[in-house]
């Protein structure tokens, strides 16, 4: 057996009914293959891929608070801090009653390469609780928050573990946690990211991640000699990320017709209001049922169903595994041309092959999503600092990292023989670094 497919073994057998990091973990390990092989006995010796697989800490811990009936109500948070070998921990929260150990893993691994892929000093990390903010009032989801926070401070810090926001957790999730820090510690210092900005948040960090996809998405066009402007873009989810993808891809002249939720999708073909969709999502937090009353020309359906429609470029934005076989076959059936994810994972192992096979440029999001947590470092350079930096200087960083991520994994994907695979181009570029880092440092 060679070193990857052992190592991969172990993980399934070291890890059972982790489905999510199996994927994660197998999807990786496969495409990193060749540049193990380079120098496989070396690796082997010093455990590289069983120290890359098992994380440095894993904290799990209960979260009792009290619901506005005064009745106590538990979850369970976790914070797995996966790899610091090139900087200090970083990555999401994530707060929905789907959160699991599984699922946590897998974010945490995946954030390892795509940390790296920004050519920022951040290390691998993700947490989050099987919490449901969906329905809660203000104050349940403080009491939650800062309950949340009392066991995690012992554990994070600015020069060692920085969370940010996830599914669920967007500014008034990490408002509430940093008030409780700062309570806890006494320290006024930059230990999240995603910030107000009247308390040392960066500008351009809540559209960096869905800007980042569009930037991403319009380098790849660009470089196979076609123009994002005047395409038309599928886009799911309706959150963070969709919103501010949305908001990029219109601005650059292409139309998205598409959005969901986890009840039903919209099919607006004359472009997605943006406006009516923050007013909705944002002010309202409200359903995605809603939209029609700003826009009676557009179309809403119960459950899934974005990917039936015809488009050029498809973002998907919600969660994991949200692009199965059937869409990928879909996809290509409609003649598409790039499918660059802004979710983590959302295309199951088989249809990301499918899309491969029949020439859909595809884009995994460790390196498409990057600008979201890029953009996180540069809150944490300004925190150092304590200064801010404009808009328009933070947005031209994101836009000069998200091309140089697209030509890293482009030319990784070629020195390997890999020509147009961005998922091997991606892990490779990313794990490269990583690799050199953690042997530098012997053996931790
Ligand atoms: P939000 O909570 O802002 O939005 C999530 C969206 O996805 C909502 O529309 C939600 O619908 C939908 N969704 C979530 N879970 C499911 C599900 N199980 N089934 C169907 N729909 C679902 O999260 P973000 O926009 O921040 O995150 C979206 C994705 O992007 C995630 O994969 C996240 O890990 C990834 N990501 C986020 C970054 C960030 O900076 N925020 C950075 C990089 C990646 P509903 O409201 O009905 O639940
Ligand atoms: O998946 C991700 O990259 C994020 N949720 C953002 C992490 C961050 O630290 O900004």
């Amino acid at each position: 057996m060679s070193y990857v497919d052992d190592v991969l073994a172990k993980v399934i057998e070291n890890n059972p009914s982790e489905p999510e990091f199996h994927q994660a973990v197998t999807e990786v390990l496969e495409t990193i293959r060749p540049l193990i092989e380079e120098n496989e006995e070396l690796y082997k010796k010093e455990a590289i891929l069983e120290r890359l697989t098992v994380p440095e800490r894993m904290i799990k811990f209960r979260v009792p608070w009290v619901d506005d009936k005064g009745q106590v109500q538990v979850n369970t948070g976790i914070r797995v801090q996966f790899n610091s070998a090139i900087g200090p921990y970083k990555g999401g929260l994530r707060f929905h009653p789907s959160v699991n150990q599984s699922i946590i893993k897998f974010l945490g691994f995946e954030q390892i390469f795509k940390n790296s892929l920004t050519g920022l000093p951040i290390g691998g990390g993700k947490g989050g609780a099987d919490f449901d903010p969906k329905g809660k009032s203000d104050r349940e989801v403080m009491a939650f928050c800062q309950s949340f926070m009392t066991e995690l401070y012992k554990h994070i810090g600015a020069d060692r573990d920085v969370p940010a926001g996830d599914i669920g957790v967007g500014a008034r999730e990490i408002g509430y946690m940093f008030g409780q820090y700062k309570r806890l510690t006494g320290n006024y210092e930059g230990v999240l990211t995603g910030k107000g900005l009247s308390y040392g948040g960066s500008l351009a960090r809540t559209e960096a991640t869905g800007y980042g996809v569009i930037y991403l998405s319009a380098e790849l066009f660009q470089s196979h000699g076609m123009e994002l402007a005047g395409k038309t873009v599928c886009v799911s989810g309706s959150g963070n990320v969709a919103i501010y993808a949305i908001e990029k891809a219109q601005e650059l002249g292409a139309k998205v017709v598409t959005c969901s939720d986890s009840n039903g999708w919209v099919y607006d073909p004359e472009g997605i209001d943006v406006a009516a969709l923050k007013e909705i999502k944002e002010v309202q937090r409200a359903r995605l049922t809603e939209y029609k009353k700003y826009r009676p020309n557009s179309e809403y359906h119960e459950g899934r169903g974005v990917w039936q429609i015809k488009c050029d470029l498809a973002c998907p934005c919600a969660t994991q595994n949200e692009v199965f076989i059937e869409d990928a076959k879909q996809l290509v059936a409609n003649g598409c041309t790039a499918l660059v994810e802004g979710a983590n994972m959302p295309t199951t192992l088989d249809a990301t092959k499918y899309l491969q096979e029949n020439g859909v440029f595809f884009v995994p999001g460790k390196a498409s999503n990057a600008g979201g947590v890029a953009v996180s470092a540069l809150e944490m350079s300004q925190n150092s600092e304590r200064l801010s930096w404009t808009f328009e200087d933070v947005d031209e960083r994101l836009q000069t990292i998200m091309v140089n991520i697209y030509h890293n994994m482009d030319d990784a994907a070629k020195r390997y023989g890999k020509e147009g695979d961005y998922v091997a181009g991606a892990n490779l570029a990313g794990f490269e670094k990583v690799l050199n880092a953690m042997l530098a440092q012997g053996v931790c």
